[in-house]
């Protein structure tokens, strides 16, 4: 007895804390669940399931529940074809009995809405479409992976927006553009004939997160992704997405008439320049015909556009979108644009080019616009142009991939950073003109809307290369489905599904999440600092960089440190950025002693001696924010190692090394940057700050050849 015994539970320990966690599986796992009452209620209630649809998402969804529901309740689960014996019903709504219809209110669901609910005994998952039973059995499964009470259920769940977009950044030869997981996962030499289990898997957990679509390729585009030989590779990829309800997108260049079709010009006005592009849209649709559209970076860091030929990012987004309209497709143009030669305040020129433009474009275009003014800093005031272009629907480019944030060896929780913003009220239209009102489209009543986030997804084998930037990946799709989560609910379902439910991982692991974006802030670009990262791979500190080719890519542009102070004025006494927001936030922003404080170098040039809210000067304010960023990662440590004995022993030793890595690299940013605006400042070191091991000199020499996520051109 005491044998067996033994055996049991030293069998239940490994099952629970030793299995293998590569983080292949992301958060679809489905590891048994703890016992516990959840569980025995779960066990006793789900046996059976049957389902109604005829598509081939039919299959996928049958695959997802013989696989999820066995795993996590341990188990069988049997496949019945009669539906009244069924414990869980998946039905489309037009299929749905007069009863059920009678029970389900389905009028307000959208297109990929569903609704889960309790009839008599059953569990009904129902939907217009089959991209909607598919969210609505992912979100189910969520449910029993995060021990959610599943008695009394009444779910009814749409998506806030449209278009769910991830914006890979990858190149034709594999390599990715600010990609820190290795390799793009596209394979184009061996497409279309190699579809390995990866493409699928990747569709399999965008579905689960409610992403609806993908763009293949790099803003920085390649024109030969438009030939027939990569058309018919995007095409196998579309065919094998499809069914998950995803849809491809490719980024267009601007010049491919003049590249790849032999004209000589890719003037949008000219009429041989409109008939190739017509042309080459229906090519796509003939062999892809549910294509997305195209995304576009134009006359922007050198890549070509309608400027080129003096005309209008209206024309140039007018031609391809007439050119896809007859087809359903869209454009998402993008506003990150900085002019070559003017000299003007970066942060103001999207807003100077973009907003006479309000109400120019054709129905289709989405102009897509990246949540700050600058560069997807670590954090950055909202974006001037949300809430200013009324009759132009804008859709929000979020990075998750963590170019300024920590790349891949730092944990950066990013939702609470997207939260930021997308509660941030812009005013425009009276109080409660919040950013997830312009983009969810109600403020403004835009007929389409759209987020695009910027994949962290690459060939490792935990995709993301740190093992918790999977959560950022999570946190994009759950947040395009409904911004109005909390950016901690959305940790808890991370941990959860990922990691199990024991409650003491679950709160620490939580824990290093929420705090992982206010820390990274702190050590590396506290108080509205911004864009200080190293030349071309933005990897660790270089503030003291001043003799770019342009200013504007130099992070002493950026700080503008002297004798007096520190900080980017963009007051009426300087550049005036701040009169880009709505009074409100003009006000606010605009006057030093409203401006909030994790903004204020954003906005002012503030004086070393400065009394900052706490008391304490701005230079020992700095000092006090490096610290405790330092401090925050120590504490993540901790908590990482109160968990030892249940986390996998792979898993556990990879985020310790990375959190070594980390406070190493939060002391480098400390030291670098505290002892470069010591130059400047001339002031004692700040008591409470850890001294600097090295001199200035040493960390100004450090030079990084090989950092990754950058081409040779970078
Ligand atoms: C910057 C990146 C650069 C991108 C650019 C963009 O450094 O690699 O091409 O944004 O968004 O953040 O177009």
């Amino acid at each position: 007895m005491m044998k067996v015994l033994y055996t049991f539970l030293f069998s239940s320990i490994l099952l629970n804390t030793l299995h293998s966690q590569t983080g292949y599986d992301l958060w679809l796992g489905y590891d048994q669940l703890e016992n516990g009452a959840a569980i025995t209620s779960y066990q006793s209630s789900i046996q059976s399931y049957f389902i109604a649809e005829a598509s081939d998402t039919r299959n996928i969804i049958t695959t997802e529940l013989d696989n999820a529901l066995p795993k996590l309740l341990n188990q069988d689960i049997q496949q019945v074809y009669d539906q009244k014996n069924a414990d869980v019903v998946i039905l489309p709504a037009s299929k749905l009995s007069p009863d059920l219809k009678k029970a389900i209110e389905t009028a307000s669901l959208k297109q990929e809405g569903f609704v889960i609910q309790k009839v008599n005994k059953q569990i009904v998952i129902t939907s217009p479409s089959s991209s909607g039973l598919l969210y609505g059995t992912f979100q189910f499964i969520r449910l029993l992976q995060t021990s959610s009470s599943i008695d009394d259920l009444k779910i009814t769940s749409n998506p806030a927006i449209d278009v769910r977009i991830l914006n890979h950044w990858d190149n034709l030869d594999r390599s990715s553009e600010r990609g820190y997981a290795g390799f793009s996962i596209w394979d184009w030499h061996r497409l279309p004939g190699y579809l390995p289990a990866r493409y699928r898997d990747y569709a399999r957990a965008n579905a689960s997160i409610g992403i609806n679509g993908t763009v293949l390729t790099n803003v920085n585009s390649n024109a030969l992704i438009l030939t027939k030989p990569y058309i018919e590779k995007t095409k196998a990829l579309a065919d094998l997405f499809r069914p998950y309800g995803i849809k491809v997108y490719l980024t267009a260049r601007f010049s491919a008439p003049i590249e790849i079709g032999g004209l000589k010009t890719a003037d949008p006005l000219n009429e041989e320049v409109q008939k190739w592009w017509n042309d080459k849209a229906a090519e796509v649709y003939k062999i892809i015909p549910d294509f997305g559209g195209f995304l576009v970076k134009a006359n922007s860091e050198g890549q070509p556009g309608p400027q080129n030929y003096g005309r209008s990012h209206v024309d140039g987004a007018n031609m391809l979108a007439k050119a896809v309209k007859p087809h359903g497709g869209i454009v998402m143009w993008r506003a990150f644009v900085y002019s070559e030669d003017e000299p003007d305040d970066r942060a103001k020129q999207a807003y100077t080019e973009f907003k006479p433009l309000d109400g120019q474009f054709e129905d289709n275009v989405l102009v897509q616009v990246k949540n700050g003014p600058i560069d997807f800093q670590p954090r950055e005031p909202i974006h001037p142009l949300f809430g200013a272009m009324p009759k132009t629907p804008l859709m929000m480019e979020f990075q998750i991939t963590q170019e300024y944030l920590g790349q891949a060896t730092q944990l950066v929780y990013l939702a609470p950073m997207y939260k930021e913003v997308l509660d941030t009220d812009t005013y425009t239209e009276g109080k409660g003109s919040t950013v997830s009102k312009v983009v969810d489209g109600s403020l403004h009543d835009y007929k389409m809307t759209g987020i695009a986030g910027v994949a962290n997804i690459g060939n490792d084998l935990n995709w993301t290369g740190h093992p918790m930037a999977q959560s950022n990946w999570f946190a994009f799709g759950r947040l395009s489905w409904d911004p109005q989560l909390s950016s901690e609910n959305i940790a808890q379902e991370w941990v959860k599904s990922s990691y199990g439910n024991d409650a003491q991982v679950v709160s620490t692991i939580t824990k290093m999440l929420m705090s992982s974006w206010e820390a990274s802030i702190n050590y590396m670009t506290p108080l509205g600092l911004h864009h200080l990262m190293g030349t071309g791979h933005h990897y660790g500190p270089a503030p003291w960089v001043d003799n770019l080719s342009r200013a504007d890519w130099t992070p002493y542009y950026y700080h503008k440190s002297d004798a007096n102070g520190i900080g980017f004025d963009r007051t009426k006494t300087g550049s005036n950025a701040v009169a880009q927001y709505s009074g409100e936030l003009n006000r606010k922003y605009g006057n030093l002693k409203s401006c909030p404080e994790k903004y204020i170098l954003w906005f002012h040039h503030v004086p070393w001696d400065y009394e900052m809210k706490s008391g304490r000067t701005l230079w020992n304010e700095l000092g006090f924010k490096y610290q405790s960023g330092i401090n925050s990662v120590k504490n993540m440590q901790k908590d990482w190692h109160s968990l030892k004995s249940k986390i996998d022993p792979d898993l556990f030793a990879e985020v310790e090394q990375l959190l070594n890595i980390q406070l190493d690299e939060a002391k480098w940013w400390k030291n670098a940057s505290m002892l470069y605006f010591q130059t400047y400042s001339k002031k004692d070191w700040p008591a409470m700050l850890e001294p600097a091991p090295k001199d200035l000199d040493h960390y100004k020499k450090l030079t990084f050849p090989y950092a990754p996520g950058i081409k040779p051109r970078w």
